[in-house]
């Protein structure tokens, strides 16, 4: 039991793997350096505030008795968290809370991960619940799907939880528990960097057609009569006589190939393979998945332009960012011409800025300086 605490979670970006994890499929995302600070002090009289730094934002109170409906914007994914944690069987008896984010919302980076595995690690802290990086993930997860109401699956959870500098985090989604493996990403080492676009659209529809595509998923693979769809072999399409649910397995296998064919690249740091095949994938998730936009489309036709091996939407998608692998001495001129073509379109502006694989959630002392190995 301690009085305060500080946990530092970081967002990620998926590099391969994009719809896969609640399909039983293999993803590869990683930590990256921009996180979301989340400092804690322990109360006993059953109250929850929270103050975050979110543009706009304003001290938001609660119990700890908080119910889905109670509390919506962004404070809902802290009261989701504790929501979450009671319904989980955790006792927390009430916390203060700061939130301070250098991740920008809303760009697909997973600042909603950041944040309820931070509020969920800090609670776990204040009051020795005794939480493990499984059970912070799936309290962070029950909180987005019962709370908020998003039905993810656990990438963006175990990515930000679980990465560590220079490594991406390989999360094997058919197997329970989830299983993770580091994978060394080499590619700064020749002379390459992972740039994101954060393209600023969010479309209206994203929510319930993230959740419309799990549905569509989960329909083509009872249909074939398995667990999993990316269990699916490769006639399955064949055996579906819906052309929307074929479109859906079709990327479902073709990513999971994906996959595979990412770690080859990356174990023999065959990049302009791994290029092409981050630049099959935005194909496949425009096409056969349909979750980009013509944000996204144009930033990944910039980005190749530009000079990049590679370029893909990363995410949920129907906005958020894309990632581009990319010659350090070529940002500048991608950076150019994506905000030349968003000009033409006039659309807002995009953030583009260079990412590095960080270490996932850890305990920080007041200053910041990391306090757990
Ligand atoms: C979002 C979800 F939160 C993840 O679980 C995952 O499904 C991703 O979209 C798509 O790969 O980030």
């Amino acid at each position: 039991m301690t009085d305060v605490c500080r946990w530092d979670v970081p967002g990620r970006v998926n590099l391969i793997g994009e719809h896969l994890d609640y399909n039983g499929g293999p993803v590869l995302p990683l930590a990256i350096d921009r996180s979301v600070t989340v400092k804690a002090r322990a109360r006993d009289d059953g109250a929850v505030n929270v103050w975050s730094d979110l543009a706009g934002a304003s001290k938001v109170s609660f119990a700890v008795t908080v119910q889905p409906g109670d509390v919506d914007g962004w404070a809902s994914y802290v009261a989701g968290t504790i929501w979450a944690l009671l319904d989980r069987g955790h006792a927390v008896p009430g916390a203060d809370l700061v939130l301070e984010s250098r991740l920008p919302s809303g760009a697909g980076l997973s600042s909603s991960a950041a944040t309820t595995c931070g509020v969920a690690s800090a609670i776990g802290d204040l009051f020795d619940l005794g939480l493990d990086r499984t059970e912070v993930a799936l309290v962070a997860q029950h909180a987005e799907a019962g709370f908020v109401g998003a039905p993810v699956g656990l990438m963006d959870q175990l990515a930000v939880l679980h990465g560590t500098e220079a490594h991406g985090v390989l999360i094997d989604t058919a197997v329970t528990p989830h299983t993770t493996t580091s994978v060394e990403l080499g590619w700064e080492a020749d002379g390459l960097v992972l740039a994101v676009i954060a393209t600023g659209a969010h479309h209206a529809l994203a929510d319930g057609e993230y959740a419309a595509r799990r549905e569509e998923c989960e329909r083509a693979a009872a249909e074939l009569g398995l667990e999993w769809l990316a269990q699916a072999g490769l006639d399955a399409t064949v055996m579906l006589a819906d052309e929307t649910l074929k479109a859906r397995t079709r990327h479902v296998l073709t990513e999971t190939a994906r996959v595979r064919g990412a770690l080859t690249a990356v174990n023999r740091r065959a990049w302009p393979q791994l290029g092409t095949i981050l630049t099959a994938s935005h194909a496949s998730l425009r096409d056969d998945f349909e979750v980009s936009c013509p944000e996204l489309d144009v930033a990944v036709e910039a980005a190749l332009e530009a000079g990049a091996l590679g370029a893909r939407m990363t995410g949920g998608g129907f906005g958020g960012s894309a990632i581009a692998l990319v010659a350090p001495e070529k940002v500048q001129a991608l950076r150019e011409k994506v905000e030349a073509r968003y000009a033409l379109h006039q659309w807002t502006r995009p953030e583009v800025f260079v990412v590095h694989a960080a270490d996932g959630a850890h305990r920080a002392g007041p200053d910041g300086a990391r306090l757990d190995a």
